[in-house]
């Protein structure tokens, strides 16, 4: 059986990382994610954008997987074990589901950990503070590996291609509120693919859902990965 699994910030909160709609959103409260996630508020503000992602940054080094996270890197040795594949492609910009153990993470909105150079493109690791004054080699500004509101997803091909090979669509941790992400559940079902949520509360596109588990993703995650695993 090949599983697509999408993630987004819910499945990273009980590990401490801010979410940006619903409950903990409050986590930012100095800065709100919808105003300086874009290249708008980077050209205005470098530093201010570039304080909002130390912080994170900073967050996340110090964090660690939780439940959820661990659950998900079973269930991708669990599949490969028999002869199935896991997809996991996710929206958050942390390497938690890595730290976990699943391999083959594709992450659409990019990486905290890592900084892209504004002029050649270069991506190099970043867990330190990036400032204004941070250089590429060949001396272009660097900014954070991350994909913001009006720029394009990442590996786009990669995740159309692993919808075309899966026989199960599972969101786990999403508010179904960013597109092109949000789309994906759509695109399964034209599909024919069996379509499942799993979240604290309802998405923002739940009806689309087949089957729908609601609950904090360190308990319903677990639970879920032993039932695929036992069945
Ligand atoms: C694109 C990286 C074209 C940065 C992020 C008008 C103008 C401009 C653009 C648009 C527009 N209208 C629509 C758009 C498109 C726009 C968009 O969708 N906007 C929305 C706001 C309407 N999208 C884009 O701009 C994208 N690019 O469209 O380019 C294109 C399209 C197709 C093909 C080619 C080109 C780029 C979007 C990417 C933006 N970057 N992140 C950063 O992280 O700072 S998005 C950001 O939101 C994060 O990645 C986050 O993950 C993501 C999505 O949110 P979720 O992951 O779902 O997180 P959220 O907080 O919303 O929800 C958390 C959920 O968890 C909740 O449901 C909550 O109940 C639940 N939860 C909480 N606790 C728990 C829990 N669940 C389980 N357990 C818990 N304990
Ligand atoms: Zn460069």
């Amino acid at each position: 059986m090949n599983i697509f699994i999408l993630t987004g910030a819910g499945v990273s909160a009980e590990s401490g990382l801010g979410v940006f709609r619903g409950e903990g959103a409050a986590l930012w409260k100095r800065y709100d994610p919808m105003q300086l996630a874009t290249p708008e508020a980077f050209a205005r503000d470098p530093a201010l954008v570039h304080d909002f992602y130390n912080a994170r940054r900073n967050n996340l080094i110090a964090a660690s997987p939780n439940a959820a996270h661990f659950a998900l890197a079973r269930l991708d040795a669990g599949l490969a074990q028999r002869g199935g594949a896991l997809t996991l492609v996710t929206q958050n910009i942390d390497d938690l589901h890595e730290r976990a153990g699943s391999t083959n993470v594709i992450h659409m909105h990019g990486e905290l950990l890592k900084a892209r150079c504004a002029s050649c493109g270069a991506v190099c690791d970043c867990r330190e503070d990036l400032s204004t004054g941070a250089r590429c080699d060949c001396g272009g500004a660097l900014r954070p590996h991350v994909v913001w509101f009006g720029e394009t997803p990442l590996f786009m091909e990669d995740i159309f291609a692993a919808l075309d090979a899966a026989d199960l669509f599972v969101a786990i941790g999403t508010s179904g509120a960013v597109y092109p992400a949000a789309g994906f559940v759509r695109e399964a079902r034209a599909r024919g693919l069996r379509c499942s949520e799993l979240n604290l509360e309802p998405s923002e596109n739940a009806a689309e859902f087949d089957d729908r588990r609601y609950g904090p993703a360190s308990e319903i995650v677990p639970s879920w990965v032993e039932e695929m695993l036992g069945s």
